[in-house]
């Protein structure tokens, strides 16, 4: 309820239908006390579906997100990275957490794009606290949308109401992830159609890539841009000299010969060749206070980090939005982010793959 509160100070105008919602689907709840969400609500999902099951769940998880991001901002960032890759494959499952896959398969962590997902650690112990309180109740998919909402909202960005009551993932899809997911090389029509093909609209898109406003990106996906673009020996043309100047001193050194001599790369010499996003989330800035509009400004001066996300300027719908974006002290866009956040957190997949909550997310039953 103070979620709540906090969120019509924030939203009163756009999301109050949502509130609306939100309460009386809660109240609903709580009137049929009698019987478990379970049998009550088949699998249906609800505002605080665990409100019977798993009371302290939501607070279990705002709390243990908070004291990681205490102790390591990259919390955030992380699980919010860790949500889409979840989320765009097959739907919000926990699919992406799991470290086997049935019949001894692949799983989406091994795939090409996944390579470089963090964060699974800090689920895990998240996922731990839980189930102290309430063994084998809340999904590992919930969990994950909730860490993720709390890891937006303590850099900074907008709070947003999620549903619960998600089930996990029977399996993991290998092929989905290596297909789906979109990549760094995509030029501006192939990033929009992938996120079409999820149903998000070229403005919900943007939104989205907004999220890459905190977090840090290693410079493995930028040196082909400043070294070899597109196999020309080039660099990318569309790089300012300046920015380009910058990159290639912030990516050289060690860090490139670390790259070449993969034995030799410790992890402290991979944490060097990591840029931050526009110093967002570095450790030494006050944290909490470090989502903003930047990552679009950033675009408009063609200092994009990835390939893909300077493309948003070589469209005119995309570079319209960019505009907009950057224009103000960012509502337009925390507003935007919030609703497409809440998008990304209700996708679906299939349901003959939905089990009961995994005990340990990255472990089937
Ligand atoms: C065209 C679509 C996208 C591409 C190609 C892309 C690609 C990437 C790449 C290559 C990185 C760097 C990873 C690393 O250095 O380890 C990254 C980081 C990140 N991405 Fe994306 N991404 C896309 C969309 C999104 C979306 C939709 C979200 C969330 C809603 C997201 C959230 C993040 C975050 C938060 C980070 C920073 C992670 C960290 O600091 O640990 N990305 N992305
Ligand atoms: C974008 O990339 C796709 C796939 O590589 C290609 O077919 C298309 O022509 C490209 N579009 C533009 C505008 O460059
Ligand atoms: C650039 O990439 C192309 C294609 O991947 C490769 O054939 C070429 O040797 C590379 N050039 C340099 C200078 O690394
Ligand atoms: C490159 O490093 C300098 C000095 O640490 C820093 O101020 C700058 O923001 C970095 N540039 C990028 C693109 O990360
Ligand atoms: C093939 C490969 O590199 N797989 C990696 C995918 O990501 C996980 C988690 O970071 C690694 O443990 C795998 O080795």
């Amino acid at each position: 309820m103070k979620a709540l509160a906090f969120l019509c100070i924030l939203f009163a105008t756009t999301l109050k239908p949502l509130i609306h919602l939100a309460i009386s689907s809660s109240s609903t709840t709580t009137s049929s006390s009698s019987s478990s969400p379970e049998e009550s609500d088949g699998h249906h999902q609800s505002y605080d579906y665990y409100s019977q099951s798993c009371p302290l769940a939501e607070q279990i998880v705002r709390q243990s997100t908070r004291s990681l991001f205490a102790g390591d901002p990259r919390t955030a960032p992380q699980l919010l990275r860790l949500l889409f890759h979840d989320c765009f494959v097959h739907g919000c499952d926990g699919s992406v957490l799991l470290e086997e896959n049935i019949e001894g398969g692949r799983t989406e962590r091994d795939a090409i794009p996944n390579q470089t997902l963090k964060g699974f650690d800090k689920i895990d112990f998240i996922k731990d606290i839980v189930e102290e309180a309430c063994p084998g109740v809340v999904s590992c998919a919930d969990v994950l949308v909730l860490a993720a909402r709390e890891g937006v909202l303590l850099t900074g960005g907008p709070f947003y109401p999620v549903v619960t009551g998600r089930k996990d993932s029977t399996r993991s899809y290998y092929e989905t992830a290596e297909e789906e997911i979109p990549s760094p090389n995509h030029n501006v029509s192939t990033t929009l159609a992938r996120f079409a093909s999820k149903g998000f609209s070229p403005r919900e898109t943007v939104s989205l890539l907004g999220a890459h406003n905190i977090g840090s990106i290693d410079c493995d996906f930028i040196r082909t841009r400043i070294l070899n673009f597109s196999g020309t020996g080039l660099p990318d043309p569309s790089i300012p000299t300046d920015f380009l100047i910058e990159l290639a001193t912030n990516c050289s050194g060690n860090s490139r010969s670390g790259l070449n001599v993969a034995s030799g790369r410790t992890s402290t010499a991979t944490a060097s060749t990591a840029i931050p996003y526009y110093q967002a989330l570095s450790p030494l800035l006050p944290s909490g206070n470090t989502f903003g509009t930047h990552y679009y400004g950033a675009l408009l001066k063609g200092r994009g980090l990835l390939f893909s996300d300077q493309q948003l300027m070589y469209d005119r719908k995309t570079t319209k939005l960019v505009e907009a974006y950057a224009s103000d002290d960012g509502f337009t866009f925390k507003r935007d982010f919030a609703r497409v956040m809440m998008k990304l957190s209700s996708l679906s997949g299939s349901i003959s793959d939905q089990g009961p909550p995994r005990l340990q997310c990255s472990r089937l039953n």
